[in-house]
């Protein structure tokens, strides 16, 4: 398949390309280095450093044999994506190329304008260039679980049906972001949504809900290769930032009563759920939502789970509470159903201690590297 990564510098961006060109498929990635920028701007560096993509792509082909496409450039700039389109007429477009951060998207207004403009615009230019050149190719865009929110009810996948005064109907399932981020992940279900039912493009969106890891089945053989590792408030998620304080001896950061739940899943299964949409596309007309994760833990079960193992591997870790800086539901209902992936096929990784000591050996290498002052939340959601 001829494969278009949209944001291939990311977190997700960067062993979802290694993994398809390894499998022999020919990929071309695009990105602006917006997250280097904006993590250098706030003095929230990874843990450690990233080659960029030029010279990752040679380390990669070295060790590889395989040769990966770089471009890079701002997806907002419609003349020149719509004319990469047009000449590689990808059948699959990958659709990373967010602001992914929700503390970022609420520090202020500028921050928040960037958000809103750089992912809907991208959405939106990539939705044209699919109509302009190839609109039979497979756009899969990475939504995100925290689109539905917290909500008192069950989450559906993607859709409800209402029964209203004696009639039914099928919608997409009601949401409620907690970030303006999250928001801007809503409006680009919904413009998605209508071009689909509009103009018959072929749509998945996952419904990801928070990654953590850092090795896949390609950057295991050469640290250079693994993607942007970060553990600070703005671009760490949970999971990995808890590893990090583990490791550093600093108590693991729970925000407020720590009962928050959401659907975690492992940086392996992003990409092979990843692989299962694209091996499954909707047919013209067709939206199809999935929801991606494999399990669903609160933050206080994260925070144990991490205790447990470090204390086995010998790390004194300490649990501490602290004020939640976002406006968030610190106990609610939370049942999402999450059966379509896994009747694709998916094969879970879940997070067993051994993972988990594993990723703690694994950051360990780089103990020396960490800052401890760029741990403590800086962005409140007020
Ligand atoms: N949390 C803590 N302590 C911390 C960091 C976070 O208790 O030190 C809590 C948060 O308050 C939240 C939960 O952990 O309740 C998850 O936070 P997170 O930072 O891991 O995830 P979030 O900000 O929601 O965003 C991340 C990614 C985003 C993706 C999203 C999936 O940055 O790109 O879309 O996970 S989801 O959360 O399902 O929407």
């Amino acid at each position: 398949m001829k494969i278009l990564i949209l944001g291939g510098d990311g977190y997700l961006g960067w062993p979802t390309a290694m993994h398809f060109a390894n499998k022999g498929h020919k990929v071309n990635i695009v990105d602006n280095y917006s997250r280097r920028k904006i993590s250098k701007k706030n003095d929230s560096k990874p843990l450690f450093n990233n080659p960029n993509l030029i010279q990752r792509t040679k380390i990669f082909k070295k060790l590889f044999k395989k040769s990966i496409k770089v471009d890079l450039f701002d997806c907002q700039n419609f003349t020149k994506l719509n004319k990469l389109i047009k000449n590689f007429k990808p059948e699959l477009i990958i659709h990373y190329a967010e602001q992914p951060s929700a503390p970022y998207s609420m520090m202020g207004f500028d921050e928040a304008k960037f958000t809103l403009n750089n992912n809907l615009n991208v959405t939106f230019n990539i939705i044209w260039s699919v109509i302009n050149n190839c609109p039979n190719s497979h756009i899969i865009k990475l939504g995100t679980m925290g689109e539905y929110g917290t909500p008192n009810i069950d989450i559906e996948e993607g859709w409800i049906n209402l029964f209203h005064k004696g009639r039914k109907d099928k919608f997409l399932f009601p949401r409620q972001g907690s970030s303006l981020y999250h928001t801007t992940k809503i409006l680009d279900t919904d413009l998605l949504w209508f071009y689909v039912r509009l103009y018959k493009v072929r749509v998945t969106d996952l419904m990801q809900g928070p990654v953590y890891g850092i090795l896949t089945n390609e950057s295991f053989k050469d640290d250079r290769l693994l993607p942007n590792f970060h553990y600070d408030d703005i671009f760490g998620t949970v999971v990995n930032r808890f590893l990090v304080q583990a490791v550093s001896g600093h108590p693991l950061t729970v925000y407020g009563k720590g009962e928050q739940k959401r659907g975690y899943l492992n940086l392996k299964d992003t990409i092979n759920c990843i692989e299962l949409a694209s091996k499954n596309p909707p047919q013209p007309g067709k939206m199809s939502i999935l929801n991606q994760f494999t399990e669903t833990f609160t933050v206080n079960e994260i925070a144990s789970k991490v205790k447990k193992a470090g204390n086995k591997i010998g790390l004194n870790v300490k649990i501490k509470s602290i004020n939640n800086p976002r406006k968030e539901k610190e106990k609610h209902y939370y049942n999402p159903k999450y059966t379509g992936l896994k009747k694709l096929g998916l094969k879970p990784n879940y997070m067993s201690e051994e993972v988990i000591i594993t990723m703690l050996n694994f950051v360990h290498k780089y103990k020396k590297k960490i800052d401890s002052n760029i741990i403590k939340p800086r962005v409140n959601w007020k």
